[in-house]
């Protein structure tokens, strides 16, 4: 593959099917309004931005009752297929992909885009959680904490949840994937990273070994020699509520700003970079303040990783 794609092609998608909070659909536009594109290609990239705001609304079907736990399952289903014909056209013309969510219920559609193009990438989660509840593990019922059992064929099979998200072809390995960030991880997700040996690097590790460490680690595991294509899925709520509190599923303890930077820096840096999601970004939660400061660290985060502060 092509290292440094030099045109950046932008999916919005205004999408909240995947938990119950509204507004998180309204992250896309307020990253836009906040200049984002402009940005990018003050930066000096090509911006290719293949539609409008309204699409994933538009789609949710009249009746959509519960899939067992799951809510919302044909929604989500719909929206992250098409999210995925988006993300692998713009993989497809050696694009950087860049998804605006949007709940994280959507990383079903980019991962899967991507990977169709690029099917030996690695995946950095980066996340106060592991989104990789089963249907059958979740509590919540909410798929924005389930979509990497769908990617990594952990679904218990032949179910109505399966049926419902039949066009997901399990397209990432377990020794593919790498977490930072954790801190609030349920009893059945713990179970499933320790079966399947997937690596993880929780704020612990963080405060144990420091942010850069960790960065170097994470990437040796997936991505020794720097020579795989990067799929990073970044959870704004990774961050600390301090640092980005307009988010639906805050918690305590969470990445500095400098180290949620750093972590898109060394992205940046490794020229690896095939596919970035920002997602989680809510404008309705908080005063005014929180909003700007939470869409402006998203922008931010978006702009480290297409290499905006090396030198
Ligand atoms: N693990 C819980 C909580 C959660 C996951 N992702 C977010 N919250 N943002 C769940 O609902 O699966
Ligand atoms: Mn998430
Ligand atoms: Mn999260």
């Amino acid at each position: 593959f092509l290292k440094n794609a030099q045109t950046i092609g932008i999916t919005c998608v205004p999408f909240s099917g995947g938990q119950p909070k509204g507004g998180v659909d309204d992250g896309p536009v307020e990253m836009i309004r906040f200049g984002l594109v402009d940005q990018i290609e003050g930066m000096g990239y090509q911006v290719d931005i293949s539609e409008g705001m309204d699409k994933y609304r538009t789609m949710q079907p009249a009746s959509d009752p519960a899939v067992g736990k799951l809510k919302n399952a044909r929604y989500v289903s719909m929206a992250a297929r098409r999210v995925s014909e988006q993300v692998r056209a713009h993989c497809a013309k050696g694009s950087l992909a860049l998804t605006l969510g949007g709940d994280h219920s959507i990383a079903m559609g980019t991962l899967a885009g991507s990977t169709a193009v690029y099917p030996d990438l690695c995946v950095l989660w980066i996340d106060a959680h592991a989104d990789i509840n089963t249907p059958a593990t979740t509590d919540s019922g909410n798929l924005h904490g389930c979509p990497l059992s769908f990617l990594l064929g952990l679904c218990e099979p032949d179910t109505p949840a399966t049926q419902v998200f039949d066009w997901i072809k399990p397209c990432i390995r377990a020794d593919s994937l790498v977490y930072i960030g954790l801190r609030d991880v349920d009893s059945g997700e713990k179970a499933l990273l320790r079966k399947h040996g997937i690596k993880a690097f929780s704020m612990h590790d963080v405060d144990r070994h420091g942010i850069g460490r960790v960065v170097e680690m994470a990437l040796d595991h997936v991505n020794k020699d720097r020579s795989r294509p990067v799929h990073m899925s970044f959870d704004v709520d990774a961050l600390d509520p301090s640092v980005a509190p307009a988010t639906g599923t805050p918690v305590r303890g969470g990445l500095t700003f400098r180290e949620g930077h750093y972590i898109c820096e060394a992205v940046a840096e490794t020229g690896c970079l095939v596919a970035m999601d920002l997602v989680e970004v809510n404008p309705a939660l908080g005063d005014p303040e929180s909003l700007r400061q939470t869409v402006a660290v998203g922008c931010s985060l978006v702009r480290c990783s297409l290499g905006e502060t090396l030198l």
